[in-house]
């Protein structure tokens, strides 16, 4: 018989150790954030059979339509979050501004802060295409006791202690790194446990995906149109293959076990591009830096940006080391 393979809470408590300041509420953190996908991706496995898809009829900060899982999948991560008494401020995607967390006697003492999109690409819900939650967790930096501040939050990348996503497509994964490599944990529904099926995710070097959409290219700098056709010409192992699900967390999970780019760039239409920086880049840098892949505004690492507002948006190149550094080499022509 296979050794049947390790839990995500076989892992925690066997790598508890490894995690920096590891007093155990990161831990802690990480497996509210577990508990909080089960349920999230309950929910989205069943969106088609109740009348739980289409729009909410808000909008949020972003301007976007909510989608009534979006809004369930927030106020599902932030009272989990807010139960486990181990954040002293979350910030969201659908939230316009943070979120001060009390301690259990009313206190500040808490040590972390969460910033996430609760449920990436939801446009994609209605026509059953896969979503994801993002998250990314920093340590406070103004002194404990005190209510969280917007500086907490405004850190940057490299400065993450933990960052993750749940992908919720033909079977549901948490992808997440500490700082020590990624690992791919995949959900058996029918016991509600997570098992780690991709230990130490590396992406590959190189790649033959490109994902972006080429709808905008009369919109892109011409150094991405130069990119986007030396993708295309016929050399060497090009042409390359164009993927692009329309969800970020979908298009990079396979570029990192594919191999791959993926870019969102700024264009004439959003000259800071359309991902945030926050909840959207860093975590997803992080763990692409940590599987061995690059993540740049096409100049610049993501993850060394110093945020100057929560919301804030980022051009994103994001993947295989070479591939990026290629498309920052016409970036920078
Ligand atoms: P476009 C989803 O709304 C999202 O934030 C990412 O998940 C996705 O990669 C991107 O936007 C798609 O944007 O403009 O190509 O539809």
């Amino acid at each position: 018989m296979t050794q049947p393979h390790q839990t995500l809470g076989e892992y925690i408590i066997e790598n508890q150790k490894t995690f920096q300041y590891s007093s155990g509420e990161l831990s802690r953190l990480i497996n509210s954030i577990r508990l909080a996908a089960k349920v999230v991706n309950h929910e989205v496995n069943k969106a088609g059979l109740v009348d739980i898809t289409g729009a909410y009829g808000e909008t949020n900060v972003q301007g976007e339509d909510q989608q009534k899982l979006d809004v369930l999948a927030n106020e599902l991560f932030i009272e989990t979050l807010i139960n486990r008494e181990i954040v002293c401020g979350i910030a969201s995607e659908e939230e316009d501004d943070f979120i001060t967390v009390k301690g259990h006697n009313e206190n500040h003492d808490n040590k972390y802060v969460v910033l996430m999109d609760p449920l990436d690409g939801s446009s994609n819900i209605d026509v059953n295409v896969s979503v994801g939650t993002i998250f990314s967790i920093y340590r406070r930096i103004t002194p404990a006791g005190e209510p969280v501040q917007l500086k907490d939050f405004l850190q940057p990348g490299h400065q993450q202690v933990a960052a993750g996503y749940i992908i919720y497509g033909t079977s549901t994964m948490l992808v997440y790194t500490t700082g020590h490599g990624v690992n791919g944990f995949t959900l058996n529904p029918a016991i509600g446990t997570y098992y780690l099926s991709h230990p130490n995710m590396q992406f590959p070097e190189s790649g033959r995906i490109y994902s972006v959409n080429e709808g905008n290219y009369i919109h892109f700098p011409i150094g991405v149109k130069k990119y986007i056709k030396y993708c295309q010409e016929e050399e060497g192992d090009r042409p390359y293959t164009s993927r692009y699900i329309g969800s970020l967390v979908s298009d990079i999970h396979r570029n990192m076990i594919k191999g791959g780019i993926y870019m969102y760039p700024k264009s004439s239409k959003a000259e800071n591009g359309k991902l945030r920086l926050l909840y959207e880049c860093n975590p997803m840098a992080f763990i692409v830096e940590q599987a061995g892949g690059k993540a740049s505004d096409g100049f610049q690492r993501i993850m060394d940006i110093q945020p100057t507002e929560l919301h804030e948006r980022v051009p994103f190149f994001c993947g295989s080391k070479k591939m990026v550094e290629k498309a920052e080499e016409f970036m920078s022509k």
